[in-house]
């Protein structure tokens, strides 16, 4: 067993075998068809299922002939091309554990991932969205001793083509479904973000639950515009999900309406997941195009909160089925059901997918209110490599702390009623404030910084930050490139700057963030 990884104890794993959780499936043999059927279209080039299985096959060979061993980590930094979908069943299927990162991340959290996991290799495009690749492997190589090979899409420049890996393939060893799959990241809270350890046993059950509930079959047609790396997009039932019956996967760049309508009408796209910020630029959208999207069947809308009117908006401009998922990378999924009432649908994040989740709301003060905890046949047991930390994340018997505030409804559902961790919500993307109060306190002139989250009509949460400062105040501009200068993903970045002389105290004498909170609160959102 992979050192780091906290497993499920004995008696729940049993269960969860006895009961049909785990059947002993492994991910890089859901798409086994060997039919011409087509399995995945990106920008490029479209593989058919057989073209797909072959193609996984060689990679898997290739990796090992590199000296990639089973166990081994590779961290995976791909835009949505068909070629991550290639290398990740490939290493599924040669037991070799991607970690999934995000085109995001920059120097400082792939320097960060690579140590934390060991990575033996690096996998990146050449170049995308106007950011050379290359130059940011350099930068990590020259940190990272453990990274023996950087494998590159595109132009390989000193580092290896990932188009010369495939190789004849071989047979090869099943790995253990109870074995780690894949490596996945946390939204963060406490700084930089933690990796959570996925098996085939557990996630192949997530996909596969998922697709059940989403009635997904080999007439489903499924875009992707979301980072495919991401949770979501991946498994929730996601690329595995549909892949796994035979339907079309459509990878798509990004997800604006001009460059994906199109594409929705072209393929007859049925279904689609999004974050709350894309599916309400799709609504405003939807009376702008005059494109056919009466093949989409099932909106797919998670990662922060959706509020009511948006829910009803899109109900109004598509017609077709909304689907709210409370989701997080940890493990425990809330769908709302297909058939749910739509008061349900507008004004709930769902339920949990499995009869086998557990649940508790740890509700403190009587208001109906409390932290979720949960754990189950798919909700991780500990972080990789984690201890310190997996001793406040965890109860002692087990479940998981998402730090999410919840509450239920009489019909069973969960609502989403905030944080209890202190992490902002932009766009989907979750960063923690402590994270960038770090870098911030470093800049020459400031002092003291303290980020919290406001509340964003486009982005749900933007990033604010606050500062006490000793000189001259750094403009938005000065502060941006600070961050980009040390390495930090762009999407990190503060939306507003505001300088203050003094700061609002708790009783015992630490920034009060809930007070700064209420402050950009009161005024209205145009400010900043
Ligand atoms: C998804 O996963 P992560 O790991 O990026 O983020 C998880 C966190 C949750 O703990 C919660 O704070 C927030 O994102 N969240 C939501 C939400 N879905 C996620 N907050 C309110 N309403 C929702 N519907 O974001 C994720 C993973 C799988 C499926 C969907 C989303």
């Amino acid at each position: 067993m992979m050192e780091g990884f906290v497993p499920w104890p004995a008696e729940f794993a049993e269960r969860y075998r006895r009961e049909g959780y785990w059947p002993g499936e492994t991910l890089g043999g859901l798409p086994r068809l060997h039919s011409g059927r087509t399995a995945l279209v990106d920008e490029h080039r479209s593989w058919t299922y057989a073209e797909l299985d072959r193609d996984a096959d060689r990679l898997a060979a290739g990796l090992r002939r590199l000296g990639i061993q089973a166990g081994d980590r590779v961290v995976v930094q791909l835009p949505n091309v068909g070629e991550f979908v290639v290398l990740c069943l490939a290493c599924y299927r040669a037991g070799v554990v991607p970690v999934l990162a995000l085109p995001g991340h920059r120097r400082t959290e792939i320097a960060y991932l690579c140590e934390l996991s060991g990575a033996v290799a690096y996998v990146i495009p050449d170049r995308h969205g106007g950011f050379d690749f290359r130059e940011l492997a350099r930068d990590v190589a020259a940190v990272s001793p453990a990274l023996q090979q950087v494998l590159v899409l595109g132009d390989p420049g000193e580092f290896t083509s990932l188009a010369s890996v495939p190789a004849e393939p071989e047979p090869m060893p099943v790995p253990d479904p109870s074995g780690v799959a894949m490596l996945l990241l946390s939204g963060g809270t406490t700084g930089l973000p933690k990796l959570i350890p996925r098996t085939h046993d557990d996630y192949a059950y997530n996909v596969r639950a998922s697709a059940d509930l989403c009635a997904v079959n080999e007439d489903t047609c499924y875009l992707v515009v979301l980072p495919v790396s991401h949770n979501f997009a991946w498994g929730c039932p996601g690329v595995l999900g549909v892949l796994r019956v035979g339907g079309k996967v459509v990878l798509a760049g990004n997800g604006s309406p001009a460059e994906v309508f199109p594409l929705v009408a072209r393929e007859r796209v049925s279904m689609v997941a999004l974050v709350p910020p894309l599916l309400v630029l799709w609504s405003d959208a939807r009376r702008r195009f005059d494109v056919d999207l009466s093949s989409l069947r099932l909106l797919q809308v998670g990662g922060s909160k959706l509020a009511e009117p948006q829910a009803r908006a899109a109900l109004d401009a598509f017609g077709c089925t909304l689907q709210q998922v409370f989701g997080m990378a940890e493990g425990l999924l809330n769908f709302t059901r297909l058939d749910d009432p739509e008061e349900e649908v507008v004004t709930t994040q769902g339920r949990p997918l499995s009869p086998a989740d557990e649940v508790r709301v740890v509700d403190q003060d009587g208001t109906g209110c409390g932290e979720l905890l949960t754990r189950g046949p798919y909700t991780l047991r500990g972080y990789y490599r984690a201890e310190d930390h997996n001793r406040v994340a965890f109860t002692p018997d087990g479940y998981y702390r998402t730090g999410d505030l919840v509450r239920l409804t009489p019909a069973g559902n969960l609502v989403v009623e905030g944080r209890v961790k202190d992490q902002i919500n932009r766009a989907g993307e979750k960063i923690a404030a402590v994270e960038i109060e770090g870098y911030l306190s470093e800049y020459p002139s400031i002092r003291e910084a303290a980020v919290v989250g406001a509340a964003d009509a486009r982005l749900g949460e933007r990033i604010c930050a606050f500062v006490r400062v000793d000189g001259p105040a750094p403009s938005l501009t000065e502060i941006r490139s600070f961050l980009r200068s040390r390495g930090v993903a762009a999407f990190k970045a503060p939306d507003s700057i505001e300088v203050v002389n003094s700061w609002p105290l708790t009783s015992v004498g630490k920034i009060d963030k809930k007070a700064l909170a209420r402050i950009l609160a009161e005024r209205p959102q145009s400010d900043g």
